[in-house]
């Protein structure tokens, strides 16, 4: 078989990922309640804790899409007959190899895989163009909560944004990165979401805060990557990992909470943040969905929910959805 050229452009936006770290964690350290963006838990260490995650047995998510998406991808494929496909936060892009096998198959010629970690990105990138001769891949680097609209355009396309990541944004975040998304389509074009389900308390809060403490590290690895980083001096054994359902607001919420009165100097930053005893920083939200909820959010966007596709048990749903007219 023939071998196409491996293409991997790289766009940046010319943004400096330091100086979003910092305007993250000066506003972030400075409200009331503390909070931080989700996204620097990503390190080196903090990706392979999420893999490790994603083979919890607590943890449904990862392993329920991926049989969800292996019996339905070549209905997707057939229903869409993609010529792009662009994967948002593609991470390691495992799961889209389902997507992938049967659209080269199709008419699929260019993978444009967009992620905010240009070294993870180079890698998968490099190893897909690889395993799929004849696709040519097109790697994006940036924040899909910011440069949605830059995504290049390479024919009728499907967008793929798995893992339920959509849950890490809050209702306004949600609706804007939505209208961004329905921007991106023409008719012919689809997006593919996954999203995981409102269940049972007990079910939900045991995914983020396992027997074995992956989650517990996961959490506390964001603070390492602040000492690291920015030269802080958190103490990682003052701050003891929470997870929490609130059914109100439907989400799961992580935090870091300090056991004792804390003084944490963060230097690149230039400042001194201080923690009261049982003092929490918020670290993630997880929204969770019913199709009800999800569908009444794509509408809002101009996005028809055209198949819903869940396990046997209810637990995580994909949305293959169609731009309305
Ligand atoms: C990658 C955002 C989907 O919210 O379940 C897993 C991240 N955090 N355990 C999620 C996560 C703690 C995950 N997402």
């Amino acid at each position: 078989m023939s071998r196409a050229p491996i293409t991997i452009a790289i766009h940046t936006f010319g943004r400096e990922v330091r100086d979003d770290l910092v305007r993250d964690v000066r506003a972030g350290l400075r409200a009331d309640p503390k909070s931080l963006p989700p996204r620097w838990f990503y390190d080196e260490r903090g990706s392979e804790l999420f893999e490790a995650i994603t083979r919890l047995p607590e943890y449904y998510q990862t392993r329920t899409e991926t049989a969800i998406l292996k019996e339905v991808a070549p209905e997707v494929v057939a229903l869409v007959r993609p010529e792009a496909l662009v994967e948002l936060g593609a991470g390691s892009a495992e799961k889209t190899r389902l997507l992938i096998e049967p659209a080269v198959r199709d008419r699929l010629t260019c993978f444009v895989p967009f992620d905010i970690s240009e070294a993870f990105l180079q890698q998968t990138a490099r190893r897909l163009a690889t395993d799929f001769p004849g696709l040519a891949v097109y790697a994006v680097v940036g924040d899909f909560s910011l440069h949605v609209d830059r995504v290049p355009r390479y024919g009728q396309q499907l967008v793929a944004f798995l893992g339920s990541t959509i849950g890490n944004f809050d209702d306004d975040q949600r609706a804007r990165f939505l209208r961004q998304v329905r921007e991106l389509l023409c008719p012919g074009d689809a997006f593919l979401l996954g999203v995981d389900l409102v269940k049972d308390e007990a079910e939900l809060v045991a995914a983020y805060d396992d027997a074995a403490g992956v989650t517990a590290e996961f959490n506390l690895n964001v603070l390492r990557v602040l000492n690291r980083e920015l030269g802080a001096d958190f103490d990682l054994d003052a701050f003891e990992h929470v997870a929490s359902f609130d059914r109100e607001r439907s989400r799961i919420e992580m935090r870091l909470r300090a056991r004792t009165p804390q003084r944490v100097t963060v230097p690149q930053a230039a400042m001194v943040v201080d923690f009261a005893a049982g003092e929490a920083l918020l670290t993630e939200i997880s929204v969770k969905f019913t199709r009800d909820s999800i569908r009444r959010e794509l509408e809002a966007s101009g996005l028809g929910l055209a198949r819903w596709y869940t396990d046997a048990r209810g637990r995580f749903a994909l949305c293959l959805c169609m731009p309305e007219v």
